[in-house]
């Protein structure tokens, strides 16, 4: 329903540790479509502050928090294109976008319960950055060291087992209408236990809306 030209708003929903930011974070790059991530806002904002004690215990954080987090950075970008990263998340989230803006679309990752659970626990993370490394799959290059500042690395608090465990309960049940109500005609679902496997289809189907800005042999 939008020209080529015109500015794409996609959302990228799953679940914790599905790859949501990994994905984004290519899409970003080759598109050139700018990320919002709400996990990231929440850390590194002073509004996060209220919503710390949810986040650290894999809650998710209530609606009227998120909506305005988000809402605000929405309402600066009207009329440009956006990448939405873990917004929104359920019903009342996703129903708070349309009436801002309805989105273009919407990718849909499936990632096995046993996949998540490995991949949450072997994360660590460079809080000043965002950057995120896995011990498996894309490990630093000093170990427990950021590849660019060499500070140390953590691991978030709620990528302890219990809190894991929690937060892949409560996205299943928060999101099954949010993907039902995108089922009558944006959504893409995409499913697997490896992001190097689905990504060359969420790459194809980017390309079918919008041109590339950087070629895919490109780093
Ligand atoms: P976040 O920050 O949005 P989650 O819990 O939704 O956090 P998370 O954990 O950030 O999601 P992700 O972005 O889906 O996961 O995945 P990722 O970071 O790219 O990949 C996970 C790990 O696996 C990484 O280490 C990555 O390198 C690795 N990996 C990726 N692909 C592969 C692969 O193929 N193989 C292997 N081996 N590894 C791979 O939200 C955090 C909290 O904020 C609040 C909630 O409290 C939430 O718990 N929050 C909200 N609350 C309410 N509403 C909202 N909309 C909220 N948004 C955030
Ligand atoms: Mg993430």
């Amino acid at each position: 329903r939008r020209g080529a030209a015109m500015a794409l708003r996609a959302v990228v929903l799953g679940p914790p540790g599905s790859g949501k930011g990994t994905v984004c974070e290519r899409i970003a790059r080759r598109f050139g479509l700018p990320r919002l991530s709400s996990g990231r806002f929440l850390r590194q904002t002073e509004i996060g502050a209220l919503a710390k004690q949810y986040v650290e215990r894999g809650l998710l954080v209530p609606d009227h928090i998120i909506t305005r987090i988000m809402t605000a950075e929405l309402e600066k970008r009207q009329g440009q294109p956006w990448l939405l990263d873990g917004f929104p998340r359920t019903l009342g989230q996703a129903e708070a976008l349309d009436r801002i803006c309805e989105p273009d679309l919407v990718i849909s990752l499936h990632v096995p319960f046993e996949t998540l659970k490995d991949r949450l626990s072997a994360r660590w993370v460079h809080p000043a950055s965002g950057r995120v490394y896995n011990m498996d799959f894309n490990p630093p290059h000093v170990h427990g060291r950021d590849d660019v500042t060499g500070e140390p690395l953590v691991q978030r608090d709620d990528d302890r087992p219990d809190a894991v465990a929690a937060r892949l309960r409560k996205y299943k049940e928060a999101a099954k209408p949010v993907i039902e109500l995108y089922s009558r005609g944006v959504l893409h679902s995409f499913s697997g236990t490896e992001t190097n496997k689905i990504w060359p289809y969420v790459y194809a189907l980017l390309c079918s809306k919008i041109p590339p800005v950087r070629a895919e042999e490109e780093n």
